[in-house]
């Protein structure tokens, strides 16, 4: 590789950005050539009370430049949030791929990462129930490489001519112009209904996995299967996987609904937060690889995308890690600018025959020119790679390259046939030379027929708490749907998944219940239960609910402790302010039972103090009875134990009582650090 193309590891994007960053801070006002600006707040009249005039140039460019400020949203994923980091490799992948960022342990990139809902528009809620897209722009030497994932590792669909379809079917429906951001209703079902591919993904659509308690917490997939090519051009199958460090983890439903209206902004707010704090988001990169030779040993096919490679079967192997650790500058720029492709690979990453990766191949760069509007989006900072680009393309709305010299061809004598290809060993990509032959059909292949096995598969491998999520997801969907005909044909549908579960939603939402059906894939993927994943107490948000009159030296001992155990309490109480304990301790309430709504929070921490009233009693004990409802750890001190009592929470499972610090920290501790308890009777 050339010097030129050799980068400053994880930080050179930040070097490159900051040659466009602009400081308004300590400067006069300028119009955009350049003319400082002596008035702002008055538009150039004749006479004091008389019209504007044409004349005044500051007010028409001020005014243009507004009428123009909004792009369209993106079609599907327009809901997003992004932050930059870097991603380091633990383990060389040279043996299987000859992409340079794989290679040395220890080697960093600089990665930007956006995050989505799909079907919302670009003002909608937090979390509806929805897909996370994961999309991952490596920055690397060799040009950019994007991982344009999910936080679900299959697709509803197997060809990507269906995906305008799908669309259609989700947005709000075309006569009404609802329901916003939301699954539940009848196109959105109609669609699953008669295009029974969908039922792996729509298991997943239902289960917890769709309404992420944050960002942080969530798991991303490449879903494709692409392929890894190395050195001596022999190619292996690849799946890549994001695993969070903290652990899968979800809300329940009732709680995602309100959070939406309490703070439609949760999970950015969080993420924002969380890095603005240090508490920098991380996930491993894994990947399943799989010999070309392997290609049939599965009882499905590997190219299919409603299909996983079940963990057990092929091992996720972790590669490296990224790291998310500087937030945005502006949103606009770098968030709503980025441009991500599935095509954007570098040398040693090619991809594979799946017809939705295929399908995609066109739809993004296709996209980017409405949304963008125009062909020099790769100009954008942020789209920018951190290598050089040199071609022959020319021109269009907004270059800004100033591309010297005669010539914009190839092959040319003029300037030496420069921009010349790069040979193979010159770092130039070379498509892999997969052999292809058959006739031109419009068909699905055999191989993608069974749906219904993964589905099973899925709800079989779930929790009990799982599977009573997914059956209450499916009827709270199908529940808003009106026609009861779509209504039957899904419970229809899921009776070849699991007979119970069909006709325990068949008698939810009044219809027939299946007589017959089930399914005889028994095979079981621990890997899929968010039951087996991480439990951390670190960044959870703890609600403490403090009152006049507190046992001061206990309950400072106890927000210490809950510090140390990277835990974030928050004082809740009737106003803001400082609150005085019997002992004379002053500790600052920083929210208010109006701003501090329960399913803000991870945890609840109940003190109170002498002095509650009515009033303080009834409101602490709706923050009880939701954190009970929602499954979270509540934990009680002196006054609050009472409060505890009243409820008729103590006693269960996870709900942690102790006037000793000593005592109580460590148990409460690790009922924070489980989440969720269950096993509760709510
Ligand atoms: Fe897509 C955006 C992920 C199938 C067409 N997609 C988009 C984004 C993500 C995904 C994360 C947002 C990127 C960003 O933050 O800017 N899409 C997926 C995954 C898929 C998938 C994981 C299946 C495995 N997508 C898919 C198909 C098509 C598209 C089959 C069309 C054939 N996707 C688009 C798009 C978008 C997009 C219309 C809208 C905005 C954009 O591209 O930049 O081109």
């Amino acid at each position: 590789m050339s010097d030129e193309h050799k980068v400053n590891g994880g930080k050179s994007k930040d070097e490159q950005l900051e040659k466009f960053r602009s400081d308004e801070r300590d400067k006069h006002m300028t119009t955009n050539q350049g003319l400082k600006v002596s008035e702002d707040e008055f538009s150039l009249k004749a006479g004091e009370r008389g019209p504007t005039l044409m004349e005044d140039f500051h007010f028409r460019e001020k005014m243009t430049h507004f009428d123009h400020e909004r792009i369209p949203e993106r079609v599907v994923h327009a809901r997003g949030y992004g932050a930059h980091g870097e991603f380091e490799l633990y383990k060389s992948m040279k043996p299987y791929t000859k992409a340079n960022f794989l290679q040395e342990p220890g080697s960093k990139v600089p990665v930007f990462v956006r995050f989505s809902t799909v079907a919302g528009s670009k003002g909608s809620p937090d979390i509806p129930r929805d897909v996370r897209g994961f999309a991952t722009k490596f920055y690397t030497d060799e040009g950019n490489f994007d991982l344009v994932g999910n936080n679900m590792p299959v697709f509803f669909i197997q060809d990507g001519i269906k995906f305008p379809d799908l669309i259609h079917a989700v947005k709000p429906e075309p006569d009404t112009g609802y329901p916003q951001a939301a699954s539940a209703h009848d196109t959105f079902w109609d669609f699953i209904a008669n295009n029974q591919e969908s039922a792996h993904m729509m298991m997943w659509l239902m289960s917890p996995r769709a309404i992420p308690r944050n960002l942080r917490m969530m798991e991303g997939f490449g879903v494709h299967t692409f392929r890894f090519v190395n050195e001596e051009g022999k190619a292996h199958f690849v799946k890549f996987h994001w695993k969070p460090t903290l652990g899968v983890h979800s809300t329940v439903w009732d709680e995602a609904q309100k959070i939406n209206g309490k703070d439609p902004d949760f999970t950015r707010r969080d993420i924002h937060e969380s890095i603005e704090n240090g508490d920098y988001p991380e996930w491993e990169l894994g990947v399943q690889i799989v010999p070309e030779e392997d290609e049939f040993k599965f009882d499905f096919d590997v190219l299919d995308p409603t299909k996983i490679w079940p963990e057990e079967d092929v091992p996720v192997e972790i590669i490296g890690k990224m790291t998310l650790n500087r937030n945005v500058d502006n949103v606009f720029a770098e968030t709503e600018q980025v441009a991500f492709h599935p095509g954007h690979v570098v040398p040693g990453i090619d991809f594979t025959n799946d017809p939705l990766l295929q399908g995609r191949l066109f739809s993004y760069t296709d996209t980017q020119l409405i949304r963008l509007g125009g062909p020099n989006f790769h100009e954008l900072p942020i789209n920018r790679p951190v290598c050089p680009f040199h071609n022959n393309q020319r021109d269009g709305y907004g270059r800004q390259t100033i591309n010297v010299g005669k010539t914009s061809y190839h092959k040319n004598s003029l300037a030496k046939n420069h921009p010349r290809p790069a040979s193979e060993e010159e770092g130039g990509y070379v498509h892999y030379q997969e052999k292809v032959e058959g006739r031109k059909v419009q068909a699905r292949s055999e191989s993608f027929k069974d749906h219904f096995s993964q589905a099973a598969m899925f709800y079989n491998s779930m929790s009990d708490p799982e599977k009573k999520h997914i059956e209450e997801a499916f009827s709270f969907e199908l529940g808003m749907v009106e026609d009861k005909d779509i209504r039957q044909q899904v419970v229809d549908m899921v009776s070849n998944i699991d007979l119970s579960l069909s006709q325990a939603v068949a008698e939810n939402i009044g219809v027939d219940a299946p007589a017959e059906g089930g399914n005889d894939y028994k095979k079981i993927s621990p890997a899929l239960s968010q039951e087996n994943t991480t439990h951390k107490a670190d960044t959870l948000k703890i609600a403490v609910v403090l009152d006049e009159g507190f046992d001061g030296d206990a309950v400072k001992k106890t927000l210490e402790g809950l510090k140390d155990n990277h835990t974030y309490p928050v004082i809740v109480s009737k106003s803001l302010g400082r609150l005085k304990g019997a002992d004379g301790t002053e500790i600052e309430a920083t929210a208010t039972f109006d701003t501090g709504d329960p399913v803000l929070f991870d945890a609840l921490y109940v003190v109170g103090g002498s002095e509650m009233d009515n009033a303080f009693k009834r409101q602490a004990g709706y923050m009880v009875h939701e954190m009970f409802n929602h499954y979270k750890p509540i934990g009680a001190t002196g006054t609050g134990r009472k409060l505890l009592e009243s409820a008729n929470v103590s006693g269960e499972p996870g709900v942690v009582q102790d006037d000793i610090p000593e005592n109580f920290l460590p148990s409460f501790v690790d009922a924070v650090a489980a989440h969720r308890h269950w096993d509760r009777q709510v």
